[in-house]
């Protein structure tokens, strides 16, 4: 039992994020169909409701609908808009039409982005059924479902009490500066959702940092670490928005779902001598034709076994590749943006395109040294780099704690079930 006037929405055990009690409990539920307009719950008069009413498929509104209706505000709808997602309160749930009402909006209307609408449901007791997770009732009751194995008696349980640490802030009048800040932890954030919940176009620009500095020069964080805060954060090498004169060099990338390299606004940036491998959808994308040029991607080794080459638009001059390597497994015949190798050699687009095995010492295995010198790779003026000195480096301690980092095998959520 806890003060009822202390509020929080993160939980940590042993330094693991508990899991807000959910439904379902992992993945996602689909919404049944769009609703275009209804009564509002909050006005009683006729609104839009297209990103605003979640209807129910089967009864996964099931446990939701017996909520009290004092507490429906307290639940949350999480819904996923592409690359965004939503949090919106509920304001109310119809039983007759087994639909639930958000208080506010989103910034789209459900249904936009996706054909099948995905969502789940937070912060209600009836969700509260599995292994970590927890809710915290109106009256300050906390309640947790142990993990298999703890022992919550034992546990270092941590609720937040601010969402910010650090502030610096200047004006127009004069800059915050020279300031250092060494050898400080900054551990557990806290968020409240707001009423009105929150959405935003692109990464929750309207949710503040943990430390927030404007109109500041010459700051220096060092050897701090900040973690668990009340927040969260595709493609391997991603340029976006207006990325320009970026050089991205000696990477190996592999195991992405879509391009291993990936461009979308952006300006004469330089993609060169990365090894990209096995993507599961498309290798290299670039989305946007503009009237300047988007990159130049050179002495690159690009090997794959499923989905395509070139994804989005590779046809218009203002792109640049260069000396390339490409191997579809065994050989088989690879499809250049809709051309086969000698008309794509012809196009002008590519110049000196390599189609050879890079000779790896086990790619299937995931193990991309060279195995030696080859022709193939000599051709296209290929530099060999020791990709094992990636990662984390600096003092021991600190590669020892991400190395020490465990993380859960990937989950494929299953497709969505027939309506
Ligand atoms: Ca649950």
């Amino acid at each position: 039992m806890l003060p009822a006037a202390w509020r929080f929405e993160q939980l940590w055990g042993n330094g693991r994020r508990a899991t807000r009690a959910r439904s379902p409990n992992e993945f996602y539920a689909y919404m049944a169909h769009p609703v275009a307009r209804g009564i509002d719950p909050l006005t009683g008069k006729d609104a839009d409701l297209s990103s605003r009413a979640i209807a129910g498929r089967g009864d996964d509104l099931a446990a939701v609908l017996g909520v009290p209706k004092d507490e429906l505000a307290d639940v949350t709808a999480v819904v996923y808009h592409s690359w965004e997602r939503s949090r919106q309160r509920i304001a109310a749930a119809d039983v007759a039409s087994n639909t639930l009402v958000a208080a506010a909006g989103a910034p789209w209307p459900f249904f936009k982005w996706d054909k099948d609408q995905r969502y789940y449901l937070e912060n209600f007791r009836a969700a509260l059924d599995a292994p970590g997770e927890w809710f915290l009732a109106r009256d300050g009751t906390l309640s947790h479902m142990p993990l298999p194995g703890e022992d919550l008696s034992q546990a270092q349980v941590i609720a937040p009490v601010c969402g910010q640490f650090v502030r610096f802030k200047g004006d127009a009048t004069g800059s915050v500066e020279h300031i250092t800040l060494k050898g400080l932890a900054f551990e557990y954030a806290g968020y409240l959702l707001p009423p009105n919940g929150q959405g935003d176009a692109q990464a929750a620009h309207s949710i503040e940092a943990v430390i927030v500095a404007d109109a500041a020069r010459n700051l220096t964080i060092e050897d701090c670490a900040i973690a668990h805060t009340g927040l969260y954060g595709g493609w391997g090498l991603y340029t976006d928005e207006g990325s320009t004169g970026i050089t991205m060099e000696n990477n190996l990338v592999y195991n992405t779902k879509t391009g291993g390299f990936h461009q979308h606004y952006g300006k004469d940036n330089l993609i060169r001598n990365n090894i990209f491998a096995f993507p599961s959808q498309h290798q290299l994308q670039r989305t946007r034709k503009e009237d300047h040029l988007s990159f130049t991607f050179s002495n690159n080794i690009v090997v794959w076994d499923a989905g395509k080459l070139l994804d989005g638009q590779w046809q218009d001059p203002n792109v640049r590749l260069s000396h390339n390597l490409y191997w579809r497994s065994a050989g088989k015949p690879i499809d250049f943006a809709g051309k086969c190798f000698a008309d794509w050699q012809n196009s002008g687009h590519d110049e000196g395109p390599v189609i050879a095995g890079p000779q790896f010492v086990d790619a299937q295995a995931r193990h991309f040294r060279l195995k030696r010198a080859n022709a193939a790779v000599a051709a296209i003026g290929f530099k060999p780099f020791d990709f094992t000195r990636a990662g984390v480096y600096g003092e021991a301690a600190w590669k020892q704690l991400a190395a020490a980092r465990r993380y859960p095998p990937l989950a494929i959520p299953p497709l969505p079930p027939p309506p």
